[in-house]
């Protein structure tokens, strides 16, 4: 409640990945519950189409100069810390994805120090800063040390937190608490031209959306689709991009998959795109948490997913999806025609919904206020 707003900084990627979408509606949920926001980013979050009086964006002023090659964007960005924190008098920081936002924020709390202002740090672990990027020789110890010296760590999944006991010598609590869906703009709306256009015969329509990283696997949502499309009428939709993209591409073209598979490139109104779809592909190597699936649930769109990571604590097996061992197309394509039948399709429908419900953001939200108030009273 408002009796206890806090002024809290937040620092995150300002892209589409879900780590920065996360944080951009963190705190957009938080402004409106009458918290002062302080986003601090490199350019304005994606997400930050909102217009609120607790809401400020301060951007990290990263300087070329010829001799660096690479421009040292963390210090600007724990120069900027440093600034806010000072100047805005903010009570918190919360820096989502651990590199480089942790150890800046380590930073900055150092030097404040020297002013005589203490102020505590939260790092959210998001995934790839602890599966792929994190546990590389090349960061390990920077991020090792910076969520140790953090004054409150949380995870996305349970099995975030474990994979972090696993590859880093971290021994100190660490909180989870799951990524969460505003029900208010996720849900399935009536875009009938769309479907009518895309699935001029009713064909089923089958949707991924992703950064077209290797860990998302996309070559195996483009091989199941083109298994059910040759037991029934089917269409594929693919949204987002990135390096994979035209090597997807290239495998559309050998299998003959062109005039049923669309690229629809990075959309903002996803939401749109997942009212008229059927069934959501989630193949990933490793998936933390799995943001992208539950937006489709949230739209009505059951899940096939690979069982990893956290998407098990997301996506029930055999009721709002399916689950698979990785890289099982076959048994990826089983479930799919299963649930793609007319008689079973309603139900797993409504029961991705009620999934997605208990991930509502006013669910989640007085989560991070209570771990919020128990950091700072015990800083
Ligand atoms: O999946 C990505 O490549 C993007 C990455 C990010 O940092 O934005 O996503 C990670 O964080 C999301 C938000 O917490 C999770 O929903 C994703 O599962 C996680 N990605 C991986 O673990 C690969």
């Amino acid at each position: 409640s408002i009796h206890h707003a806090m002024k809290i900084g937040i620092v995150c990627y300002p892209t589409f990945g879900g780590s920065g979408v996360v944080a951009t509606e963190l705190g957009k949920a938080l402004a409106k519950e009458g918290h002062q926001i302080h986003f601090i980013t490199y350019t304005q979050p994606i997400r930050l189409d909102f217009f609120n009086e607790n809401l400020y964006y301060h951007e990290v002023d990263l300087r070329a100069y010829p001799l660096f090659q690479y421009p040292p964007y963390e210090l600007a960005l724990a120069s900027k810390m440093v600034n806010v924190v000072m100047y805005e008098k903010l009570d918190l920081l919360h820096v989502h994805y651990a590199i480089p936002h942790a150890s800046a924020a380590y930073m900055a709390q150092q030097i404040l120090r020297t002013h005589g202002i203490d102020i505590p740090f939260i790092t959210t672990l998001h995934g790839t800063d602890i599966t792929l990027v994190g546990k590389d020789a090349s960061y390990e110890p920077v991020v090792t040390f910076s969520i140790n010296q953090s004054n409150g760590v949380t995870a996305v999944s349970d099995d975030l937190k474990k994979d972090t006991y696993r590859h880093f010598s971290v021994h100190r609590d660490i909180e989870v608490i799951p990524n969460f869906i505003d029900l208010e703009r996720f849900k399935k709306q009536k875009k009938d031209h769309f479907k009518k256009a895309i699935c001029p015969n009713n064909e089923k329509l089958l949707v991924h959306t992703s950064n077209f990283r290797k860990v998302k696997r996309v070559d195996d949502v483009v091989r199941i689709f083109d298994k059910v499309r040759q037991k029934m009428p089917a269409r594929l939709l693919l949204v987002g991009d990135g390096p994979e993209r035209n090597r997807i591409e290239d495998l559309c073209r050998q299998l003959n998959t062109c005039d049923d598979v669309r690229f629809l490139g990075k959309q903002e109104a996803v939401e749109e795109v997942l009212s008229v779809c059927d069934l959501f592909l989630m193949p990933s190597e490793k998936e933390s948490f799995g943001l992208a699936a539950l937006e489709a649930m949230a739209c009505e769109v059951p899940v096939i997913a690979a069982r990893t990571g956290g998407l098990p604590e997301l996506v029930e097996d055999g009721k709002s999806g399916f689950l698979s061992p990785v890289g099982d197309v076959e048994d990826m394509v089983k479930h799919a025609l299963f649930i793609l039948q007319d008689d079973q399709l309603p139900e797993f429908k409504k029961n991705a919904l009620a999934r997605a419900k208990q991930f509502d953001i006013t669910q989640i939200l007085p989560l991070y206020e209570n771990y919020y108030k128990k950091v700072v009273n015990s800083h």
